[in-house]
């Protein structure tokens, strides 16, 4: 097909210019500076994986010596959570798609958005930084005293580097909570906003409550460190549990941060691929805020066998079952979507349908470890880095691939190769599990976390998980690959070519820099999926030009 098809002007070719990128306040221009910028990370943080999976093929430590080891999974730690997964679905798709849906030109505070951009790398290039001169060795927790006294490592750079990425995610809350309070356009309201706005909104408020606590245990790190100062550290009259409790109060909710994006995914795609309108729209809306409000109310059940009260880890354990209940309504109410729905399985499809299955064992598992006679067996075993993992890779990730294969078209104006998008989507779920379940197992005989050396009768397990991250690697490189392909050579999309509703659809792909000639009206609720014979899609006809619609 030609490219004749695609519009003429839009906020990809209207400048081409390097400061037209570098200097832009278009939100969706913003959006493609943060992915490309985050898949480098995702990248790196992928890299340090596979190496420790290599090493831990077998008992012994044949690749690395402990101090490297620590290296690399305190590299992997934080460059995955802090420079991937916090900003990624919201500053790529969030900040791509929230003012189309809600009909507005832009975010509320453009230039405070490209800033948020600026800060993330600054922060990113003080981690790459500190990884170059010798990594850090404290794990992606930073425990004091270890990483205010006795740790040799670049513990302060890479502080900083979090401090400063930390203002990029406030930023970005506050700009979506703003634009989705004075921006709406005519006739959105409240109960009429996508459920992806509902659940970024809840996201922003958990970025801008959390993010500032994350700042100043980061800071009492600093100065402790570098004046020693004494806060945390026993020995200049300071209290080490202080920290697990600054931390953690950020770190539980910063959890949200990364999965209710996701869920915001979800609920996009799970609607569009059974062609039904999403079963309790005011359930899953409201139950983002209730996860948002009760995340901030359970950090203590990261510190259960801290020497904290009993009394104290009951209130947190009791907590933390409250946690579930929202988003079990989540799932409850998905699944209820797609009950009788006209399901159709495109590659945004099967990572949602991956997401549910994946995130629900993270969940339950969660309940497990919320559970505090259980938690004393298994804290830091393996079976907290598979519980966290099935939420954050099985979730998270899947929600972020789902999210990017349905909005690709509209971001670039290109279909992606579907083929290649539903192999690539099956290898990552069979190389996801291989790698993860095993832990699971692993923990629960026994295996400690952060460790290189291991008795021989956990090895089978170890190697079961090396393979799958290997079969993992490939799975998000082909995308990698395939996407890139279709900039060039895939088939035009169209404005509309999941015949989905909502207003980012009613633009052309790839939009004008303004999105939309006039502001539009909006006059009926989220999710209006018309009767079902109208609902077959582009990848089931032989025609391609149904893929526009009339
Ligand atoms: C149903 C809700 C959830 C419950 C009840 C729950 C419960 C727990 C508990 C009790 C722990 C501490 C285990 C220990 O260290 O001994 C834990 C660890 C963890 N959870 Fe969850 N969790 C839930 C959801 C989530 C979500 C949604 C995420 C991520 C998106 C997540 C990520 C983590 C992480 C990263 C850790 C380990 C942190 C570390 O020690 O490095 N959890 N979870
Ligand atoms: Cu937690």
């Amino acid at each position: 097909m030609s490219t004749a098809e695609l519009p003429k002007r839009h906020y990809l070719n209207a400048d081409y210019n390097i400061w037209s990128w570098l200097l832009t306040t278009d939100h969706k221009r913003i959006g493609i500076l943060y992915m490309i910028s985050l898949t480098l990370f995702f990248f790196v943080g992928g890299a340090a994986a596979i190496l420790f999976r290599v090493e831990l093929l077998t008992p012994e430590a044949d690749l690395v010596v402990s101090p490297t080891y620590n290296r690399l999974f305190t590299l992997h730690g934080v460059v995955m959570v802090f420079f991937f997964l916090v900003p990624s679905i919201p500053a790529v798709l969030g900040n791509f798609l929230i003012p189309m849906m809600i009909g507005a030109r832009d975010l509320a505070f453009p230039r405070l958005n490209l800033l948020s951009w600026y800060l993330f790398m600054a922060g990113g290039l003080l981690a790459i930084w500190a990884i170059v001169r010798g990594g850090v060795d404290t794990g992606w927790t930073f425990y004091t005293p270890y990483s205010t006294t006795e740790s040799n490592s670049q513990v302060m750079a890479m502080a900083v580097g979090v401090f400063v990425a930390g203002f990029s995610s406030i930023l970005t809350g506050l700009n979506i909570i703003v634009t989705t309070h004075t921006m709406r356009t005519q006739g959105m309201t409240w109960f009429r906003l996508p459920l992806f706005v509902w659940a970024h909104y809840a996201t922003s408020i958990i970025m801008v409550l959390g993010t500032p606590v994350l700042a100043i245990s980061l800071v009492l790190i600093a100065l402790e460190r570098g004046l020693g100062i004494g806060v945390f550290d026993p020995k200049l009259g300071g209290d080490p549990l202080l920290f697990q409790h600054l931390f953690w109060f950020y770190s539980h909710p910063a959890v949200y941060i990364m999965i209710l994006p996701s869920m915001a995914v979800v609920s996009e795609i799970i609607p569009c691929f059974s062609r039904k309108p999403i079963f309790g729209y005011k359930m899953i809306a409201l139950s983002s805020v209730a996860i948002a409000v009760l995340g901030f109310l359970v950090w203590g059940h990261h510190m259960f066998v801290s020497g904290q009260s009993v009394f104290a880890g009951l209130i947190f354990s009791f907590l933390s079952m409250l946690v579930a209940i929202p988003s079990a309504v989540k799932v409850f109410n998905w699944t209820a979507t797609l009950y009788k729905g006209s399901i159709s399985l495109e590659t945004p499809m099967l990572y949602a349908l991956g997401f549910i299955g994946l995130f629900t064992l993270g969940g339950l598992t969660g309940l497990f470890l919320a559970t505090l006679a259980v938690d004393v067996h298994v804290h830091d075993t393996y079976f907290i880095v598979a519980h966290f993992h099935y939420i954050m890779v099985g979730g998270a990730v899947m929600g972020y691939l789902g999210g990017i294969h349905f909005w690709w078209p509209k971001m670039t104006g290109r279909m992606y190769p579907e083929w290649w998008g539903r192999i690539s989507a099956v290898i990552v779920f069979v190389g996801f599990n291989l790698t993860f379940f095993p832990q699971f197992v692993l923990g629960y005989l026994g295996m400690p976390r952060r460790y290189h050396i291991y008795p021989e009768e956990f090895q089978v397990l170890n190697v079961m998980s090396s393979a799958g991250a290997s079969i993992l690697g490939l799975g998000y490189l082909l995308p990698l690959c395939y996407l890139i392909w279709s900039l060039k050579y895939g088939k035009v999309a169209g404005p509309n070519p999941w015949k989905a509703t909502g207003l980012e659809w009613t633009t052309p792909s790839p939009p004008s820099t303004f999105n939309f000639d006039e502001p539009p009206v909006v006059t009926e609720p989220a999710y209006n999926y018309p009767p079902l014979d109208d609902s077959s899609l582009p990848h089931e006809t032989s025609d391609p030009t149904a893929s526009t619609p009339s």
